[in-house]
Formats: structure tokens, sequence, C-alpha cells
């Protein structure tokens, strides 16, 4: 199958798994230091952390090909990075410079890197489901054997978007994996307060996929599924759903406190962290060293030091770039740039 390394988990060398873990990692601490830079005041705006949810854009993205196209939400900070964007270019994104991937025109919720075939983050709740769809509908028509792509929340599935998008690329037979990573909650509503069924992976019977369900805070078990989906996928077979359980650890967005879910799940999902149950079987059964994910935790400090640093030294934009990169038409129709 095309992109992908042919290995089962069972035989991933310790090397792919201690990257598996770095991935994750990288994902954690980038968030971390992002909510520290944000309260210190050099990242301005809204940000939705990805904290507790690093094992499922890990495990997905290790399924994957360089040709894949990929969509994301307004939580896409994890998926970006997991797809191996540059963590110095995504801080100066959020701080607003010119170095940052759209000259700090999409910020946290519209970051977008084609190069990596990421198609950006989403500030729409679904938006980026008809977009893999599309991307989809694209490999499928010029006969590139590859997949797209599209995570999206439990919340979304609510959206018509979501059932269109399934619709069409069931009976067309599109290459697409779809990826909800239930996390129990659309904002600050639990899942039982906004759909009735409790397993988002029954959608997919519907549309006469397969709807599958991942342990979304095991990174080998979602890319086991990731990986039969892209083989399903490439084969001319079509989409799969795919829902990942999971959690989010932290609020809704920096600052949500995350009062209105009860200690006791809160607790009990802290206790499934996706990277320290991953470090631990790393070390109990797979002979990786404590030295070895000591060294990378340091090694990711160092990596996100200099991000930071390389963000804070980038110049903010000319106010006359605002008009610059984008599509305006005035009320008369007529276009600015
Ligand atoms: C179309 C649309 N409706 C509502 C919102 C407001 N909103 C932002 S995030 C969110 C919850 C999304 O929940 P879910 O899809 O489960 O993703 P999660 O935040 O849990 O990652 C909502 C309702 C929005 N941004 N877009
Ligand atoms: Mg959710």
């Amino acid at each position: 199958m095309k992109g992908d390394d042919g290995v089962s988990d069972t035989d991933l060398a310790p090397e792919r798994l201690l990257r598996l873990y770095r991935d994750m990692l990288l994902i954690r601490r980038f968030e971390e230091r992002a909510a520290e830079l944000r309260m210190a005041g050099l990242i301005p705006g809204f940000l939705h952390p990805y904290i507790g949810q690093e094992a499922v854009a890990v495990g997905v993205c290790a399924a994957l090909g360089p040709g894949a196209a990929l969509t994301s939400t307004h939580r896409g900070h994890g998926h970006m990075l997991a797809r191996g964007a540059s963590p110095a270019r995504m801080y100066a994104e959020l701080y607003g410079r010119r170095d940052g991937y759209n000259r700090a025109k999409g910020g946290s919720l519209h970051m977008i890197d084609t190069e990596l075939g990421f198609l950006g983050a989403n500030g729409i709740v679904g938006g980026g489901i008809p977009l893999a769809t599309g991307a989809g509908l694209q490999l499928k028509r010029t006969g590139v054997e590859d997949v797209a792509v599209s995570f999206f929340g439990d919340g979304a599935t609510n959206e018509g978007a979501f059932h269109e998008s399934l619709n069409l690329a069931s009976l067309w037979k599109l290459p697409v994996l779809y990826v909800c990573e239930n996390n129990l909650y659309g904002e600050f509503t639990r899942q039982d307060r906004h759909q009735v069924v409790k397993d988002v992976a029954t959608r997919a019977a519907a549309y006469e996929i397969p709807g599958v369900i991942a342990d979304g805070n095991d990174v080998l078990d979602v890319r086991r599924v990731a990986r039969d989906a892209v083989a399903r996928a490439v084969a001319g077979d079509g989409p799969t759903l795919i829902e990942a359980k999971t959690y989010r650890h932290r609020g809704h967005y920096e600052g949500d406190m995350g009062r209105y879910r009860p200690p006791d799940e809160v607790a009990e999902w802290l206790a499934r962290d996706p990277i320290i149950t991953f470090g631990a079987r790393l070390v109990g059964e797979h002979g990786v060293s404590q030295k070895a994910l000591d060294g990378t935790a340091t090694e990711i400090e160092r990596t996100l030091d200099e991000a930071a640093a390389f963000a804070e030294a980038s110049p903010h934009p000319d106010p006359e770039e605002a008009l610059e990169d984008v599509y305006t038409e005035t009320h008369e129709g007529m276009a600015l740039r």
C-alpha cells in the first residue's frame, strides 16, 4: 500500500515506537507551552488544546503516506504536528508574525500547510469534512492511489456536512478516512445531551460503510485501525468511519476550567493518559530504556525553546500586507486585489 511501511504493530522496531512516543510528547509540550505563552501575553486569541488526544493524530498519521490530504478542526495543532509541521513556524503563526505558516492570517484556527497536504484547521465545526471529501474525489478522478483524511469531533457528527459527505463518499467509493475523535463533549455539552448514539461509529450503517471503534488513547490501536481503512480506501472499496474514543484533559479552550465535567470522570481518563501509558509499555514490553524516554523529552524542550525564540524574533507583518494573499470584493463586485 502506497506510503505505508508495511510493518505490523508487533513488528515495529523500538526506534519507530519511540518516534510515536516522541510525536505525542511534542504535541503535548507544544500545547502546554502555547498555553503558558498565551498567559504571558505573547499569543493572542483562542487556543483549543489537543492535550489528551495525542494518540489519535499520531496513530492516524503513522498510517499515511506523504501524498495524503488532511483536514482538521479548531483543535488542530496536534494534527499538523503529527503530519510533520515545523513547531517554529506554527508558534510564529500563533504569535501573529510574518514567518508563521500563513504570515499571521491563519492563526490557530485556520493554519494551513498545503505542502504537507494539510488543508487546514477550521473554525467551522464540520467544515473540514466536505473538504476532505472533495480531496478524496480529486484523488479518485486522477487515479492517485492515496487517501484523504478528515479529523473532527463528536459534536461535528450532528452537522449536515458530516452526513452529506458520508453519503456521497459511500456512493462514489471515495478513498477517505473519516476520523471522529469522540472526546465525550461538544464544547460544554456532554455527548448524551447532544446526540442519542453512544458510539458515533454506528452512524456509518446509514451509509453502508464500515464504522470502526479505536481506543483513541492507544496510539498502536489507532494506527492499526487507520491502516486497515487506508488499505480499503486505496483498494477502491470506499471510505471508513473511525471513531476514536478519547478525552481532552483540559477545558474546551484555554481559560475554560471544564467544571461541567465530573471529577471522577476526569480522574479516570487522566489515569489513561496516552503518553504515560505508552511510555510505560515501551519500557516494560518493548525494551526501550527510561533514559531514551528522558532524552526524547530533553530534545523536545530544546526544539520548543528554539521554536518560541524563532517566533519572538520574527517581525510583525506590515499593515499593508493585510490585503495580500486574500480575495476580497467590494459590494459593487470590484476586486480590491
Ligand atoms: C458551524 C459551527 N457551529 C458551532 C460552532 C461553535 N463551536 C466551536 S467548537 C464547538 C464544539 C465542537 O465539538 P466537537 O465537534 O465534539 O469538537 P471538540 O471541541 O470536542 O474537539 C462548537 C459548537 C462553530 N465553531 N461552528
Ligand atoms: Mg468533542
